[in-house]
């Protein structure tokens, strides 16, 4: 019974074949990723046919960080902490691998790359290429819920802006996913966009689950 508890966890996330798809919602602080997941949860839990019912899970890695004191220094310049990626990665993996490796979570971060590319089944890069918009975001004292305050000034606020305007994290998504398909950039400069954006993450979640059937083991159907 245990050995096919772990048999099972391990098959689904080594072989990748866990029943709902695991998503990461990306982008340079400010773009709206936090806000982004937490509409996403909030649809997918009134969605009322049990037959696309999905249990999805909202991972904001920042809480994480900061719950677990995953931070090994601070960075002055930048005003940041700087995350142990090797503790942070350990813990994720052992989140993901819970609850028999059944996928299902929305990982809100603004570093993509450090993760394993079989564990995401989906890229999502929001962006605000909007640069006044961005500015006001990025200077506002406000956060949507899981991470430090806003109100960036200096070097913080500078290179944030310009990662931005280069597209740099979606860069970096396209490298990471070089399949066609896997990364998609999604707008978001306007407060329409939020429930838009999360509702065409919602709906390509159910074409991946019915384009994926598994049986009640995890095993493909
Ligand atoms: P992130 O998690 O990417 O750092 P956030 O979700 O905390 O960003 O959003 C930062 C702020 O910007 C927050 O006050 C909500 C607001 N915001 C996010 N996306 C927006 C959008 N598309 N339109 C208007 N405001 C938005």
């Amino acid at each position: 019974m245990v050995f096919a508890l772990f048999k099972r966890q391990f098959y689904a996330v080594a072989l990748d074949i866990s029943k709902y798809p695991n998503v990461i919602i990306t982008g340079t602080p400010g773009v709206g990723k936090t806000t982004t997941a937490q509409e996403l949860v909030e649809i997918s839990k009134s969605s009322d046919s049990p037959s696309s019912s999905i249990p999805l899970k909202h991972l904001s890695v920042n809480r994480i960080a900061k719950e677990e004191n995953f931070y090994e220094s601070y960075d002055e310049e930048l005003q940041t902490h700087v995350v142990d990626e090797d503790k942070l990665l350990d813990h994720i993996e052992n989140l993901i691998a819970n609850g028999a490796g059944e996928g299902g979570w929305i990982i809100d971060w603004h570093v993509c790359d450090i993760f394993p590319e079989r564990w995401i089944d989906l890229v999502v890069v929001l962006r605000c290429e909007d640069t006044k918009t961005f500015y006001e975001r990025l200077t506002s004292d406000r956060k949507a819920e899981g991470g430090e305050k806003r109100g960036y000034t200096g070097q913080k606020l500078q290179e944030n802006i310009d990662a931005e305007i280069f597209g740099v994290i979606a860069e970096e998504a396209k490298e990471a996913w070089p399949n066609e398909g896997a990364v998609v950039e999604l707008i978001s400069e306007e407060a329409e966009q939020i429930e838009e954006n999360a509702e065409r993450i919602w709906e390509w979640c159910k074409m991946w689950v019915k384009d994926n059937p598994r049986d009640v083991d995890g095993e493909e159907g």
